[in-house]
C-alpha cells in the first residue's frame, strides 16, 4: 500500500495504471509509479548505454593526435566530444530513475556493469575511424532510432538528439572511406582491412540471438525495446550490403546472399564464443579501456571536488 494525500492507493491499482499507460503507448515519466523491475531494467540498459558512449571515446580518441589533416582532426574532435555529450544525457536520464552517476561509474570500473563489446577492439589505422563511423554509428542508428519511442520519457527524448548526431557521425565515416577509396591502392587496402576486422564485431553490437537474450521479452513487453536483437541485426545487414557495394569493398562473409523470397540478405554464423569472451572481459583491449577510465576518474577527482565546493559556496551566498 502506498499513501497519497487523500486515500491509500493499492499497488494493484498503480500497476493497472502503469499497464494502461504502456498499452496506450503513452510515456512513463520520472514521478510516475513504476514496477521495480522496470526501473532496474532501465537503469541497467541506460547505464550500459552511457558507459558505452564514454568508453567509446577511447578507440577513436587514440587517433586525435595522429589525424592526417587539420580538417580530419577537427571533425574527429567534434565527434568524440559528441559521444561525451551522449554519455552525459544518458547519465542524466539514469539519474531521473534514482541512480547516482558516480556510483554507476564505480560499477563500470569494478566490472559490475557492462559497456558495448565493440569498444574492446583496437583502432589500427585511420581507416578504422571511417569504419567506426560507417559500421558502429550505423549499427547505433539502427538500434537507437526505435528507442526514440521507448516507453520511458527521459530516455526516449535523449535518444532523439543522440540519433541526429549519430546520423552525422555515420555520414562522416562513410565520406572518409569514400575519400580513401578514391585514393591510392594502399589506402583502398587499408579500408578493406578495416572492414574485414570490424564487420563481425559490429553484428555482435545488437546482442545475443533472440533465443539466448534473457532480457528481450520483458523489455519489449514494457516498451523499453521495440524490436528484438535479431530483427535489428537483420535490418542492419540489409542496409549495409548496398552501402558496401557503392563503396567498393567486400564484406567478409562468404555466406552473404540475397534471398528474393524474404527480401533480406542471409548471412553467416556469428562467432558467439568470441562475443562471450569479449563481454566477459577477455577482448583485445578490455583491460586498457577500464584502466584508462579508472585513471580519468581518479586523476580528475579534484575537478569534481573543486566544482562541488564552488557550488556549495555560491549556494551559501545565495541563501
Ligand atoms: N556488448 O538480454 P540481452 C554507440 C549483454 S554506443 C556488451 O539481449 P538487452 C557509440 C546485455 O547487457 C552503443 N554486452 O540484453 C558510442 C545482457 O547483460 P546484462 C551502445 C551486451 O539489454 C561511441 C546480456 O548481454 N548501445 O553507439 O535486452 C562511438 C544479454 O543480452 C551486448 C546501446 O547501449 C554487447 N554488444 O539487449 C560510436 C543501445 N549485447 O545487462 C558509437 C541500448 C548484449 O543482463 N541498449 N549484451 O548483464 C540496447 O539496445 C540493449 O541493451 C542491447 C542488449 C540490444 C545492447
Amino acid at each position: 500500500m502506498t499513501a497519497t494525500l487523500d486515500r491509500p492507493v493499492d499497488e494493484d491499482e498503480l500497476q493497472a495504471q502503469f499497464d494502461a499507460t504502456i498499452a496506450a503507448e503513452h510515456r512513463i515519466e520520472p514521478r510516475d509509479w513504476m514496477p521495480e523491475g522496470y526501473r532496474k531494467t532501465l537503469i541497467r540498459q541506460i547505464a550500459q548505454h552511457a558507459h558505452s558512449e564514454i568508453i567509446g571515446m577511447q578507440p577513436e580518441g587514440d587517433w586525435l593526435l595522429a589525424a592526417p589533416s587539420l580538417r580530419r582532426k577537427a571533425i574527429l574532435l567534434a565527434k568524440v566530444q559528441d559521444e561525451a555529450g551522449h554519455g552525459m544525457y544518458l547519465y542524466s536520464a539514469a539519474e531521473t530513475l534514482g541512480a547516482d552517476r558516480a556510483d554507476l561509474t564505480d560499477k563500470l570500473i569494478e566490472g559490475k556493469q557492462k559497456y558495448s563489446s565493440i569498444f574492446n577492439y583496437r583502432t589500427l589505422s585511420y581507416a578504422d575511424v571511417g569504419v567506426i563511423g560507417w559500421f558502429v554509428d550505423g549499427a547505433a542508428i539502427c538500434n537507437q532510432v526505435p528507442l526514440c519511442r521507448s516507453s520511458y520519457g527521459p530516455y526516449a527524448r535523449a535518444m532523439i538528439r543522440i540519433c541526429k548526431e549519430e546520423s552525422f557521425h555515420q555520414r562522416q565515416g562513410y565520406e572518409l572511406l569514400m575519400t580513401m577509396m578514391r585514393g591510392t591502392p594502399e589506402q583502398r587496402a587499408m579500408v578493406q582491412d578495416a572492414v574485414d576486422r570490424w564487420w563481425w564485431p559490429s553484428l555482435m553490437m545488437f546482442g545475443p540471438p533472440d533465443d539466448d537474450s534473457p532480457n528481450s521479452a520483458q523489455s519489449m513487453a514494457w516498451g523499453i525495446k521495440r524490436h528484438s536483437n535479431d530483427e535489428l541485426r537483420q535490418r542492419y545487414v540489409d542496409m549495409s550490403v548496398p552501402q558496401a557495394e557503392v563503396l567498393g569493398v567486400t564484406l567478409p562473409d562468404p555466406d552473404l546472399s540475397y534471398d528474393p523470397e524474404t527480401g533480406h540478405y542471409r548471412f553467416g554464423q556469428i562467432d558467439w564464443d568470441e562475443f562471450k569472451r569479449v563481454v566477459g572481459g577477455d577482448g583485445p583491449a578490455n583491460k586498457e579501456r577500464i584502466a584508462r577510465r579508472r585513471a580519468a576518474r581518479d586523476d580528475n577527482a579534484w575537478v569534481t571536488e573543486a566544482a562541488t565546493a564552488y557550488a556549495a559556496k555560491h549556494s551559501g551566498v545565495a541563501a
